[in-house]
């Protein structure tokens, strides 16, 4: 996959030369070019913002350094289109099941807006030469597009194949598509099997591969119960057998069925 990531600080994006995506990077599995949004200024101080018309606080980012850039970062295309993300406030939510349709992308653009965003013409004009999606990562504001890109991009090339060392990972996360049932994941231990006074639960060293599943089952329904109210109710009725029933039914007299996430 090639990711081409248009932002006034480069520099934010050096944690790409880590972990995973670093060594996905160093085989050749992932192309990411990071291009700085001010090669495409010409006047003296590299101006990229200007004042909002309608009045307002804050600034907006200049159409004419965003229509350059995006012209030289796709032009070495051929025939190939990107599809340009866009991450703002503003866009759809970003969820697991479009991390994994992003992942079978061959090229992603990201355009990293600042201040109060871009000029809204340059998605108009972008929207004439490839697919633009509008991302949102969560309900609160960041100060720029390069956090959510950052996280935009490690969730979507740990789904790569070879990127991820155990293939078999991301099929079992939460929210993994197909799941069709989005429970998060319960608690996880590893030796020594005493530490500072806690044991790990003795059905995880019983070898009963049945008791150690319902046992993941239940915990992740507590946790979800406890977390999640809202993904708890969006269950269908038919997942649920009867001791996942006995299990929320306990979570909901622990807590109360209302106030569960508090
Ligand atoms: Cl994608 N950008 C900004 N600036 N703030 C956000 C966001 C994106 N997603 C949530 N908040």
């Amino acid at each position: 996959m090639r990711i081409d990531i248009i932002t006034i600080f480069p520099d934010y994006f050096a944690p790409l030369d880590l972990s995973l995506i670093g060594k996905a990077r160093a085989s050749g599995l992932l192309d990411i070019r990071m291009h700085d949004l001010r090669s495409w200024t010409h006047d003296r101080h590299n101006t990229v913002d200007d004042t909002p018309y309608g009045g307002g606080p804050g600034m907006v980012m200049k159409p004419e350094p965003w229509g350059e850039a995006l012209d030289a970062v796709t032009a070495d295309a051929g025939p190939n289109v990107p599809r340009l993300i866009l991450p703002t406030p503003s866009g759809v939510p970003f969820t697991q099941e479009r991390a994994d349709r992003l992942s079978a992308e061959p090229w992603l653009v990201f355009a990293c807006g600042r201040y109060e965003g871009i000029d809204s013409r340059v998605a108009a004009y972008a929207a004439q030469q490839m697919p633009v999606e509008e991302l949102s990562i969560g309900d609160y504001v960041l100060a720029g597009g390069e956090s959510a890109t950052l996280v935009i991009v490690e969730a979507v090339a740990r789904l790569l194949p070879g990127v991820l060392g155990n293939a078999e990972s991301a099929a079992q996360d939460s929210f993994a598509p197909g799941a069709m049932e989005n429970l998060v994941e319960g608690p996880v231990y590893t030796k020594p099997v005493l530490w500072r006074g806690q044991e790990v639960p003795s059905v995880l060293l019983s070898g009963n591969h049945g008791a150690v599943e319902r046992w993941r089952r239940d915990e992740a329904l507590r946790k979800t119960a406890r977390n999640r109210p809202e993904l708890m109710a969006a269950i269908p009725a038919d997942h649920l057998d009867r001791r996942d029933q006995e299990v929320i039914r306990e979570a909901r007299l622990q807590t109360g069925p209302e106030s569960m996430a508090d």
